[in-house]
């Protein structure tokens, strides 16, 4: 049993080799084990492409049969963009399989483990499940409820303010959030800003593999994989000049009324989503709604006070990460998030889950209570 946490942990280790680049796709890795020797080991790299049992089979050739298999995820038993792991499994004579969890795609949901037993397999599932999970929250979520895992980051002085009244805003953090936040980006599969912060700070909101802080080759693939960037801006006030839609491929611009104007931003390659909401504010459950129809398991809110607000107060915030900056705004400046409560019975509880030094500054992640 110990073995088998010590496998699995070996093949959530090679799951996360795919962090940055399987997008749509789970993060998937694969250990085949025989007579408790390591025989060949795979993960999934990018939708489309071979899943991690496939990948691990090809390494241990003949030796599979009789073998032990350690998957993160359920084996699938359906034919998608590659046809199904379970039946891989069973070709290549695998005795006894070992799951972390069982995969949330109605497509699997159990199927797959099933198909592995009735052909005389021995089947566990569970081994080191909360890791597997914390590896996957978004397609999870995705899976079972249709929306994307969303993280909402800020950032803040000591006296919890964010800019400047003017606007001014850049660079509170240092170098090392600046890189934490490029990781979080390029894991996600779409960044989604407001046209507030695109204007005033005129971000890109890209990947830039330099600035990732990781291996070159590791951190060209991130930057290989671009997310999706969603733009909201209800009346269209960012220009097609911005440098927003100047750099890496297609911005999702989503507004109220596309004004009949679609055609200009198809032309600059972009595109124009109108998605009407109440009071003046697109719907933004809408918008993540699509985002997870179009394959987003993660998404990142980078936005301004007002737009962070508007999240909060819709309850659509999974993870709040907050990065705590060495230095006082003072009291003319903004305050991080515009959340205009009048009675401390108002005031959300959070669960503090990590507080980590990033460089000179402070990473605190935080999530709603559960109800
Ligand atoms: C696995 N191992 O490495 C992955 C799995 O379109 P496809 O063929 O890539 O299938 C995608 C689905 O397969 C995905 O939604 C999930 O249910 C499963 N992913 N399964 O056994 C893998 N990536
Ligand atoms: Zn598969």
């Amino acid at each position: 049993m110990t073995d088998d946490r010590a496998w699995m942990a070996r093949a959530l280790q090679l799951a996360e080799r795919g962090l940055y680049t399987v997008r749509s796709n789970p993060r998937v890795g694969c250990v085949l084990v025989k007579d408790g020797v390591l025989i060949g080991e795979g993960w999934h790299a990018r939708a489309g492409e071979g899943h991690a049992e496939v990948n691990a089979l090809g390494a241990a050739g003949e030796r599979a049969r009789g073998a032990t298999a350690y998957v993160t995820l359920e084996p699938c038993s359906h034919f998608g963009k590659t046809p199904p792991c379970a039946d891989a499994l069973l070709a290549a004579g695998v005795s006894r399989v070992v799951a972390a969890m069982q995969d949330p795609n109605p497509q699997v949901a159990g199927r797959g483990l099933q198909r592995l037993r009735d052909a005389g397999v021995e089947v566990s599932c569970g081994v080191l499940q909360a890791e597997a999970e914390a590896l996957n929250r978004g397609f999870i979520r995705r899976m079972r409820g249709g929306l994307p895992w969303v993280r909402l980051k800020l950032a803040m002085s000591l006296d919890g303010r964010t800019a400047m009244a003017s606007g001014e805003s850049q660079w509170i953090t240092g170098a090392a959030a600046r890189a934490d936040v490029q990781r979080l980006r390029a894991r996600s599969d779409a960044v989604i800003s407001g046209a507030d912060a695109v204007l005033q700070d005129s971000s890109a909101l890209t990947v830039r593999a330099e600035q990732l802080g990781l291996e070159p080759a590791l951190a060209e693939r991130a930057a290989a994989a671009q997310p999706l960037r969603a733009l909201i801006d209800g009346r269209l006030r960012v220009p097609l000049d911005a440098r927003l839609f100047q750099q890496h491929g297609p911005t999702l611009v989503v507004c109220h009324h596309d004004q009949g104007r679609a055609g200009e931003w198809q032309a600059a390659g972009s595109e124009l989503l109108a998605l009407p909401g109440s009071a003046g504010q697109v719907d933004l459950q809408a918008l993540l709604a699509e985002l997870a129809r179009r394959g987003c398991n993660e998404v990142l809110v980078e936005s301004g006070a007002r737009l962070a607000g508007a999240f909060w107060q819709a309850g659509l915030v999974d993870e709040l990460l907050v990065y705590l900056a060495p230095t006082l705004l003072g009291s003319l400046a903004r305050p991080l998030l515009e959340l205009p409560l009048a009675q401390m019975a108002e005031a959300p509880r959070l669960q503090i889950s990590e507080v980590r030094a990033v460089g000179e500054d402070w990473r605190i992640t935080a999530r709603p209570q559960p109800l």
